[in-house]
């Protein structure tokens, strides 16, 4: 997982980039949209207002990334929750979540980013959250995924994921990772297939969900692609961007997003 930097998600808390906008016009879909289908609900199944969020900064390892905290409770917020960032760091700010009775703790170190459900003793992380987030953003921009052929790039965390999950969509899926071994651990797992030359399989797919840290020379690009990717840093050039039908790209929100709402729904069930 490639590490945010603060450039990367000053926009973030004010929403700069209208995210909801963008998502729109490629998905039909909001962003608490998103999450909310990701996290297997329907619209009114849920009411997020009821829920009470404490973003707790870890200082740990390469330390504080300056707006994380602040992104996240702002992403928070906009679906509706209570959210606040705790004054405390670390386990000082854990215990005053827990004393607060807060129902999700948010919290992110070097290696992983939780939403932990302090009803249902559930967590979520945000691999699974972005893979999720992005599949379904994927779906949706697609009109549904059944028998379509996707490629995957990169099978890591997220990518793993997102295999799984896309595959589970009735997916056609192809991975690639430039770790061919990686990539052949989820064939033999999940019974897709495998690329080792994205240079054949990026012009062969309409559909690309990209889980690497990479982008692609709009050469390689099929005319009419949807290209789903979190991966940062983020950049694809004027000849993609004109041939692509929708690059679907955020930071941090999608991901965020997917685990505050399906850690919430661990609660609703916690309070049936
Ligand atoms: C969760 C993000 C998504 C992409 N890369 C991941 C990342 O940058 N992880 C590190 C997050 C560190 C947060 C820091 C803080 O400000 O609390 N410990």
């Amino acid at each position: 997982m490639t590490r945010l930097t603060p450039d990367l998600i000053e926009g973030v808390p004010d929403d700069k980039i209208d995210l909801d906008s963008r998502l729109l016009k490629m998905t039909g879909k909001t962003v608490k949209g998103l999450a909310i289908e990701a996290a297997g609900l329907e619209e009114g199944d849920i009411d997020l207002t009821k829920f009470r969020v404490a973003v707790v900064p870890i200082t740990s390892g390469l330390g504080v990334i300056s707006g994380f905290s602040a992104s996240v409770d702002a992403i928070v917020r906009r679906l509706g929750m209570e959210s606040y960032v705790t004054s405390g760091t670390d386990v000082n700010g854990f215990a005053q979540a827990v004393e607060d009775d807060v129902d999700i703790i948010m919290m992110a170190d070097d290696n992983k980013f939780v939403a932990y459900n302090t009803r249902t003793n559930c967590q979520t992380d945000n691999s699974f959250g972005t893979a999720m987030g992005y599949s379904v953003a994927l779906k949706n921009a697609a009109g549904g995924l059944e028998g379509k052929d996707v490629l995957v790039i990169g099978a890591g965390f997220v990518g793993s994921w997102a295999v799984r999950i896309l595959k589970d969509m009735g997916a056609n899926v192809t991975v690639t990772d430039i770790l061919v071994d990686k990539a052949n651990a989820l064939r033999d797992k999940y019974g897709v297939e495998v690329s080792t030359d994205i240079g054949s399989a990026l012009p062969a797919h309409d559909y690309i969900l990209n889980a690497a840290p990479v982008s692609f020379p709009g050469n390689l690009i099929r005319k009419g692609a949807v290209i789903s990717t979190p991966g940062v840093p983020h950049y694809f050039d004027e000849e993609a961007r004109m041939k692509a039908k929708a690059i679907i790209h955020d930071p941090l929100e999608i991901g965020t997003a997917v685990m505050a709402v399906n850690s919430a729904k661990y609660s609703s069930r916690g309070k049936e």
